[in-house]
């Protein structure tokens, strides 16, 4: 069924393609179509879509937790019900992208052993903690707009499912950054002490946010073949400046200090120029060296221990219930 799929090849073997075929691929995805899991693929395409996919999904699943640990402190029943309400959301996010990636062939236990073995990576930004309720509300406001902004963007790519999840998905994220942004109005506008524990925020997550984006381009791996199959609608630097632009004006609009003092804008190039954000840092913790990264993957595999007992139940309850259809 999955053609020339084999998950196990690492991402770096060079795989021979019919040029005829490759080419055919290439036309089709120049013209602006989808393709469907049926259709014929590059081996290369489909492991870069397994690979980008399922990190998406491991960070949803895992970026639920610094949000999740505030549900039981949020001030307030009725922001308790909005934050419980939005990781479900993001929970749910890593089901949808879980199947988009399923769809190529890797099964969804191999990718969750994957997450818990380390293996597979997660976004940077789900390794630093959520000290305060500020923490929260920077996160739900500025790491769901980074989202939106790759996820928009990548919603007009080239494979199916991954765009049908991603729609679906900014849908639920552009309520979570209306969440977000009232959250840090309420305390960007309230007492100081208020003030003071946003803007603590804010320094905190900035370089993270900065990182989400992806390494610079000239440094990035992978860019230049997803760009070309339409997997990426937008290189890293680019959707970082997308950020800017959007971004940095909302956020000194509400009296807050942004913590770069080398940031700004070239009036010629209309391109903003911003300080090293440590890119060493970034790679210490995408590659498991975070202040969170051992604490997060600890509890996803509790979570995976505990549930043993649910999955083998469904499972029989399938097999007992469920006529296959003649
Ligand atoms: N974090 O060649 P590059 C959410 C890795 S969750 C970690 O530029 P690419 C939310 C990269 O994987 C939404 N690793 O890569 C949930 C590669 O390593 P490998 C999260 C990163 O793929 C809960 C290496 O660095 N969004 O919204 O061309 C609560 C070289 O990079 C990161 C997504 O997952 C990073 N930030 O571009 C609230 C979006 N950046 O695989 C909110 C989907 C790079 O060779 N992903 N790396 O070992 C993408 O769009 C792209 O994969 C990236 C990177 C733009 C992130």
């Amino acid at each position: 069924m999955y053609g020339n799929l084999s998950i196990i090849e690492p991402l770096t073997d060079q795989v021979q393609e019919d040029p005829e075929r490759l080419a055919e691929f290439e036309a089709h995805i120049d013209r602006g179509e989808k393709i469907e899991p049926h259709d014929w693929m590059p081996t290369e395409y489909r492991r870069q879509l397994i690979r980008m996919i399922e990190q998406h999904a491991h960070s949803e699943i895992i970026g639920a937790l610094p949000e999740g640990t505030w549900i039981t402190r949020a001030p307030g029943f009725k922001r308790k019900m909005a934050l419980m309400a939005k990781v479900q959301d993001e929970v749910g996010h890593a089901q949808l992208l879980y199947s988009a990636a399923e769809t190529l062939g890797k099964p969804r236990e191999q990718m969750i052993d994957d997450l818990i073995s380390g293996k597979s990576k997660y976004s940077n930004v789900f390794n630093y903690p959520a000290y305060t309720w500020a923490d929260t509300a920077i996160i739900a406001w500025l790491i769901d707009a980074s989202a939106i902004i790759n996820q928009v963007t990548n919603s007009k790519g080239s494979y199916a499912p991954y765009c049908r999840a991603l729609e679906r998905i900014c849908m639920e994220e552009s309520f979570h950054l209306k969440y977000g942004y009232d959250n840090v109005v309420v305390l960007a506008t309230g007492t100081p002490t208020q003030r003071t524990m946003v803007q603590e925020a804010l320094n905190r997550w900035w370089r993270p946010i900065m990182h989400f984006f992806g390494p610079p381009d000239k440094a990035s791996i992978h860019t230049e073949k997803l760009v070309k199959w339409k997997v990426k609608m937008a290189t890293n630097d680019e959707m970082r400046q997308q950020f800017f632009n959007q971004y940095v004006p909302k956020i000194l609009e509400l009296g807050l200090t942004i913590p770069d003092s080398e940031l700004r804008k070239d009036p010629a190039t209309g391109l903003w120029d911003f300080g090293d954000p440590d890119w060493d840092e970034f790679k210490r913790v995408i590659n498991g060296d975070g202040p969170c990264n051992k604490e997060r993957l600890a509890v996803r595999k509790t979570a995976e221990e505990r549930g043993t007992w649910v999955r083998a139940a469904l499972k029989t309850a399938d097999q007992k219930y469920v006529t296959p259809l003649a």
